[in-house]
């Protein structure tokens, strides 16, 4: 049979409908079902470790958590969006008639595990990157489907714009971009494209020029200065890999020669294979980064689902600690403790400070119960969290 055309995705109403589950989810409530088992179970969501050089991982994906598990005849309690964490942390509980939520553990997890990846990779480079500006630069490099979802993500990790159109309405933002290398070669000429970049473009948007096109980035980057003086926000610099020999040294060269000429208005932007040590090494010389694939193609965080209780009493598979669990934190100092939640309230820490529990209830059977803040919010509580010192890179 010939392939239909079409997207190899599935539909939110798939989703939504628990289409998208592994098959031995679904072999798993017939057995149940026809055997009339229908135990009370709370299942918890963490990650056991994190990747490679991770301290900590930021939780993101609760909205579209909310979106699935919202109809369910289930609660589910979670962190808030945004809040930090470590391996070995629960941050989501699920609890019900184990065949009313049993196939939802796929796309569950897979929203939390991808969001909560992008979120993370894109706060280390925030962080490494400190005041200069992050751009979520990587929707080429994955399935054009979840763009939104990764740039969402991304801005919520502490990217401060993203490029794609869709992703800027779905958070609400301007999308963020410069000039393609493609302008210039097209036009043929870089002082050309620069000019009717700048006559054609609405006044509002910054003017970066792309500065490596056809010829050596500090002699482009003085004609776009010559051509467009003060209204030149910045120059990207996005060399080639086989011409990268040293990029700080660079960038270097391009900031002497503008600054020798009274160009010091203008900005340095910098684009191609970026991640967060990169950019820590370039941000006391570089004013801004443009970040693809290290984002968009950042390691998923490896949550696993694991029942911890059938009917209220602690019981769980061998390497996991079982039955209910509070994540505590202290208000005063920070400090964070995982206790038994029977032993949770009025909880004190060693340096006297109230613990509380940031477990919180996402939705109640039937319906979704937290309200949920818009993304602006939760990436100024990321900022937050990376400035506060507790979260380093
Ligand atoms: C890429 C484009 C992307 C950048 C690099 C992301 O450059 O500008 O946004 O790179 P990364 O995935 O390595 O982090 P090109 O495709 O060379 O340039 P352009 O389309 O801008 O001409």
């Amino acid at each position: 049979m010939a392939a239909k055309p079409g997207f190899h995705i599935a539909s939110a109403e798939e989703i939504k409908a628990g289409k998208v589950t592994d098959v031995y989810f679904q072999r798993t409530v017939e057995v149940l079902r026809r055997e009339g088992i229908h135990k009370h179970v709370l299942a918890e969501v963490r990650a056991t470790s994190l990747p490679a050089g991770y301290e900590w991982a930021v939780f993101a994906g609760v909205e579209e958590v909310a979106t699935l598990v919202g109809g369910l005849n289930a609660k589910v309690d979670c962190l808030a969006e945004g809040e930090f964490f470590r391996a070995g942390e629960p941050v989501l509980t699920i609890e019900g008639e184990y065949t009313e939520f049993c196939v939802y553990e796929t796309p569950l997890l897979g929203l939390l595990c991808q969001a909560s990846g992008i979120a993370t990779k894109a706060a280390r480079c925030k962080a490494a990157a400190g005041d200069k500006t992050v751009i979520s630069f990587g929707a080429r490099r994955m399935h054009p489907a979840l763009a939104p979802m990764i740039e969402r993500n991304a801005f919520l990790g502490g990217c401060d714009g993203v490029a794609v159109v869709k992703s800027g309405e779905l958070i609400g933002e301007e999308p963020s971009g410069t000039m393609p290398h493609a302008l210039v070669l097209v036009v043929g000429n870089a002082e050309r494209a620069f000019r009717m970049f700048d006559e054609i473009t609405p006044p509002q948007v910054k003017r970066v020029a792309l500065v490596d096109t056809l010829c050596d980035e500090k002699f482009e980057a003085l004609t776009a200065a010559r051509v467009l003086g003060d209204r030149l926000s910045a120059v990207r610099l996005d060399t080639p890999e086989s011409r990268r020999g040293n990029m700080a040294q660079i960038i270097r060269e391009v900031r002497w020669e503008l600054d020798l000429r009274g160009y010091e208005h203008v900005g340095i932007f910098v684009s191609g294979g970026l991640d967060e040590a990169k950019i820590a090494e370039l941000a006391p010389i570089a004013d801004g980064f443009g970040v693809g694939t290290s984002i968009s193609n950042a390691p998923v965080l490896n949550f696993a689902l694991d029942i911890v209780e059938v009917e209220g009493q602690p019981f769980t598979k061998r390497g996991k600690p079982s039955g209910r669990k509070a994540l505590l934190a202290c208000a005063a100092c920070g400090e964070r403790r995982v206790a038994p939640a029977a032993k949770a309230s009025g909880a004190r820490c060693a340096c006297g400070g109230e613990m509380s529990n940031l477990l919180l209830p996402l939705s109640e059977p039937g319906k979704v119960v937290r309200e949920l803040p818009p993304v602006q919010e939760l990436r100024a509580r990321v900022l937050e969290q990376l400035r506060s010192g507790r979260w380093t890179i």
